[in-house]
């Protein structure tokens, strides 16, 4: 992309950016997207994550450390309409095979289009001729669409941070049609895995009798050609690895070590979701406890799960069948001096996690579905080179596609699980050396710097 290109990233919530350090504050993906918006002197807009009463329309915007953000609040009625419902309650489920999950409703689907009207309304005057546009996630699927027709002649590209569902499952959404044509309008689509892009590519040519090339990912209707290609984020892993210097990240893991005494700390960090396959993940550590009731000394499970979208049922009724479940494993396997499974319902700073990554000798990442999932590369990213810990990782999160030498489980099997975290436990330092060393320099080298420039460099040159 030439120097002089502005890039205007869109995304349903926009990280404001701190004045110092600011990919530390965000993660991996917001410091990303700062750094790339700081290079092009961008602009990044978006949802404040405010409720008002009325919507004015009014853009609020905020220009720091070289980077411009322009938010919009929602009315409480777009907020129901087109976030918790829409966005969280039809397309998450549906998107990770929760057909059981998704809700059908008209309005909210009435207020998804709304929103990304206002979005496009609001947005259009703030691009510029020579501008490149970046829309990000499944809250905006059709705004390159709504941009298109308000004359936007812009290179815009999408990305899709959630999996792509085969086209079975996808066809249940009613006016599925319109929403993937809606999507032809962008130049360029990236998906999180070559098998997310696959059911994306079954559908245009099932489903839509688009003409497909699966090789340069070119998908053709009604004369006009979109390039959809894989693209697998990754960690900022030069900033992530950086945080092992600092007090809290070596203070965290030594508070994880010191009230773990002579067990393995096995270690599980995810928000508060159902895709997650949490209460899976308890009936898996409940099973091997069940086989293994001696190895209660060895093992205390550390379960950090930070609610969210705590106004949407599904996510209220999961957080009541965790406490559950951790206070059954509990209930029956405690003893006066220990716990089993330690559940905590809070976020940590990325330092914090770091150092609880490096002090548990197991790292447990078992969605039921998930786009990608960063924790596994952070994981991975934590170790001790010399005494690697071990990942056991769900072969149906996208990051199994290059991870393939972690403990590779089926997320609904108890058994499954309960194998694995006996395996881990037992592994000899040799092979968690040679996994680690094969898993690392995949993280290293796929790393979120080349995700975005990957995908800006294609975006470029549509
Ligand atoms: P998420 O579903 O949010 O992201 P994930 O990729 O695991 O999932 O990213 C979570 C991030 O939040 C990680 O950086 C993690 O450290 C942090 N986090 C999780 N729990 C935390 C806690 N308790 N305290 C503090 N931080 C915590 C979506 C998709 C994923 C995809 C990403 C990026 O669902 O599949 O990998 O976007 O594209």
């Amino acid at each position: 992309m030439s120097e002089d290109t502005r890039l205007v990233v869109v995304s349903n919530r926009v990280a404001v950016p701190k004045a110092r350090g600011a990919a530390g504050a965000q993660g991996g993906l917001a410091g990303a997207l700062n750094a790339a918006l700081k290079d092009r002197s961008g602009v990044w807009f978006g949802w404040s994550g405010e409720e008002v009463e009325e919507n004015s329309g009014e853009i609020s915007t905020q220009t720091t450390d070289g980077v411009t953000t322009a938010t919009i609040d929602l009315s409480k009625r777009d907020v129901d309409e087109y976030y918790n419902g829409y966005a969280n309650s039809t397309l998450w489920p549906l998107f990770h095979y929760r057909l059981d999950l998704a809700e059908y409703e008209r309005e909210t689907g009435k207020g998804y289009e709304r929103v990304n009207e206002s979005f496009a309304e609001t947005l259009r005057p703030l691009i510029e001729d020579e501008d490149i546009v970046w829309v990000h996630d499944y809250h905006l699927i059709p705004l390159g669409e709504r941009l298109r027709s308000r004359g936007v002649k812009n290179r815009i590209g999408f990305f899709l941070h959630i999996p792509w569902p085969p086209t079975r499952l996808f066809v249940s959404l009613p006016y599925h049609e319109r929403l993937v044509r809606t999507m032809l309008h962008y130049d360029l689509l990236g998906f999180q895995t070559q098998e997310w892009l696959d059911s994306f590519l079954h559908y245009c040519r099932t489903e839509l009798g688009a003409e497909v090339d699966d090789a340069s990912g070119s998908v053709t209707l009604d004369g006009r050609t979109t390039i959809a290609r894989a693209y697998p984020i990754g960690i900022d892993w030069d900033h992530f690895t950086s945080l092992r210097d600092t007090g809290e990240a070596r203070q965290a893991e030594q508070r994880l070590l010191s009230s773990t005494r002579r067990r393995t700390a096995m270690i599980g960090v995810d928000r508060l979701d159902y895709s997650k396959g949490l209460p899976e993940r308890l009936d898996g550590i409940g099973r091997f406890f069940d086989r293994n009731p001696e190895r209660v000394r060895d093992l205390v499970f550390i379960q950090v799960a930070p609610p969210s979208r705590e106004d949407v049922e599904s996510y209220q009724k999961i957080r009541t069948l965790l406490e559950q479940k951790a206070g059954q494993i509990n209930g029956a396997r405690s003893e006066v001096d220990l716990v089993p499974v330690r559940y905590v319902n809070r976020g940590y700073s990325h330092e914090q996690l770091y150092g609880f990554f490096r002090a548990a000798k197991i790292g447990l990442v078992t969605p039921l579905r998930d786009g990608m999932n960063l924790v596994a590369k952070e994981y991975i990213a934590a170790q001790d080179p010399e005494d690697p810990g071990v990942l056991i990782l769900s072969r149906f999160a996208g990051a199994a596609a290059q991870m393939q030498e972690a403990v590779l489980v089926n997320p609904h099997s108890p058994d499954d699980l309960s194998h694995a975290i006996a395996t881990a436990l037992d592994m000899p330092v040799e092979e968690r050396r040679r996994r680690y060393e094969a898993l690392v320099s995949t993280v290293r080298d796929d790393n979120v710097k080349d995700w975005t420039s990957n995908f800006l460099r294609d975006l470029d040159t549509r």
